[in-house]
């Protein structure tokens, strides 16, 4: 495994929840941020089938663009009754203005009376160099989908998910307590272990 040497970074992500929480769980590792939005660089079309080659096209396609080695985070949310949706169009429930509350409705409404409400977030990480290679690492947090939205914290679906062996909701939680357990941060351990130390 290729471990990453350099101090600065570029986050690849337009989305800023995800930029603020990758940068809370870095701040540790890395003395320079960058973030995609900030370089101008363009925001590619997901068009993987899966977390996975969506995180390495956008980590391969910044670091190509940019010269410095680029972290990208595709996550979502799997609702089980919703065979696995919204998942890897997570973003894409929000439609054109990424409107969560729409999309938040959206998943209850298709929830209907279903009793099976459990869920999970996942989070993959792609870490790519310019030269073109790449580390990839997945967390995942299991939960439930509540109703109605509770909380003002976190972005995203955080108001409905309510992790398991909680009774509040990631929107509820400070951010230093989301990051005990979230996916992202699970994800953020394995590629601290692996790529950042040592
Ligand atoms: P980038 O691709 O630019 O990083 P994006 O928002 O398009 O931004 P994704 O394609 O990975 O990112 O979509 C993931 C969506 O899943 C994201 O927009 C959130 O709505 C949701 N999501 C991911 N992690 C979340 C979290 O920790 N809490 C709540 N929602 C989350």
């Amino acid at each position: 495994m290729r471990k990453f040497k350099g101090d600065e970074l570029l986050i690849a992500t337009h989305n800023k929840g995800k930029a603020r929480e990758i940068s809370d769980l870095l701040l540790p590792y890395i003395s320079k941020f960058y973030s995609a939005s900030e370089l101008n660089l363009e925001e590619p079309e997901e068009t993987g089938a899966t977390f996975a080659e969506n995180a390495v096209l956008k980590a391969k396609l910044a670091a190509k663009d940019s010269g410095k080695v680029s972290l990208a985070d595709d996550s979502g949310l799997c609702v089980n009754a919703l065979n696995g949706d919204p998942g890897v169009y997570s973003a894409r429930w929000g439609g054109k203005n990424k409107d969560f509350n729409i999309a938040m409705k959206k998943v209850n409404d298709a929830l209907g009376g279903v009793k099976d409400r459990s869920a999970y977030f996942t989070c993959v990480l792609a870490i790519a160099w310019p030269d073109g290679h790449v580390e990839i690492f997945e967390g995942r947090v299991n939960g439930t989908i509540v109703w109605p939205m509770r909380g003002n914290m976190g972005f995203g679906y955080d108001p409905i998910f309510q992790a398991k062996g909680y009774d509040i909701t990631f929107a509820q939680m400070n951010p230093s307590e989301k990051h005990k357990i979230s996916h992202r941060a699970k994800a953020f351990d394995l590629l601290v272990k692996n790529c950042l130390k040592g």
